[in-house]
């Protein structure tokens, strides 16, 4: 066999181990924590790719970085400057074109996971369910899904100030430290800042969102589990940032009843 295809054939092999390996743990290795609603396994689908391409070049780096290390060393016999290399267009092309690619795809792709998490709907229509007035939503992620009936809504209004969210009940008219919702339910915020920005992160659902004075924003969600999950500050609002947490309750529907009943003066349900 001739030297050139047997550099070649090692070389695709390699290729072919970086991409299977990376591919491996890609599907294999699960960085994320627990998946618990439904925007969760949309979000998982974009980051498993971005995790795939980030473990094809990080290897294959690594491999690349490693073998010229020991290939092009200095030997001992070898005391001039090295070859004097001006350019070359062909490489540069194509690592130009190759990232272009990889990054124009990576953008229509997210576009696409945050249009199927709500992100592109017209929020101004779409929240009749949380107030009637005419104030200007500015931001949020609206309703995952259409087919979803809008009186199984349970709409809950945030407060955030240093250092703490609220979360008030309208239907139930009362105010609670903890929020709780009942699982397999949608869930709209909407969203106001007392001081400065906040933002609201439930890491096991996948969800972000700032929460500015004077702007509402808003949230919508459907929690998929029950268990009990940590609402995290996720913008530098002060010196006690770090401290501003909540929690998230995500109930059987029953349990989410009582809880309700036992707070409201009021006897309604959801
Ligand atoms: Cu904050």
């Amino acid at each position: 066999m001739p030297k050139l295809l047997n550099k070649n054939y090692y070389l695709i092999l390699i290729i072919s181990a970086v991409f299977g390996i990376s591919f491996w743990i890609g599907f294999n290795v699960n960085l994320l924590p627990p998946e618990a609603s439904i925007n969760a396994p949309i979000y998982d689908e974009l980051f498993k790719i971005l995790f795939i391409i980030g473990l094809i070049i990080f290897i294959g780096m690594t491999i690349a970085v490693i073998y010229s290390l020991f290939k092009f060393r200095k030997r001992k016999d070898q005391f001039g400057d090295g070859i004097a290399l001006e350019g070359n267009l062909s490489l540069e092309i194509v690592w130009t074109i190759i990232p272009s690619i990889i990054v124009l795809i990576i953008g229509l792709y997210s576009y696409n996971i945050y249009d199927r998490m709500g992100g592109m709907k017209e929020l101004n229509h779409s929240h009749e369910m949380i107030d009637s007035s005419t104030e200007k939503i500015w931001a949020g992620i609206s309703q995952a899904s259409n087919n979803e009936v809008a009186s199984n809504n349970l709409s809950v209004e945030v407060s955030a100030m240093q250092f703490a969210f609220l979360f008030n009940y309208p239907k139930g008219e009362f105010i609670s430290g903890e929020l709780h919702v009942p699982v397999d339910h949608k869930v709209s915020m909407k969203m106001e800042s007392k001081d400065v920005i906040h933002a609201f992160w439930v890491p096991e659902f996948r969800i972000k969102q700032d929460i500015i004075p004077g702007q509402p924003t808003i949230l919508n969600f459907t929690p998929t589990k029950v268990g009990k999950y940590p609402i995290i500050c996720a913008e530098l609002c002060g010196p006690y940032h770090g401290g501003m947490r909540a929690s998230i309750i995500v109930e059987e529907e029953s349990d989410y009843k009582d809880w309700f009943n036992k707070n409201t003066k009021t006897e309604v349900s959801l």
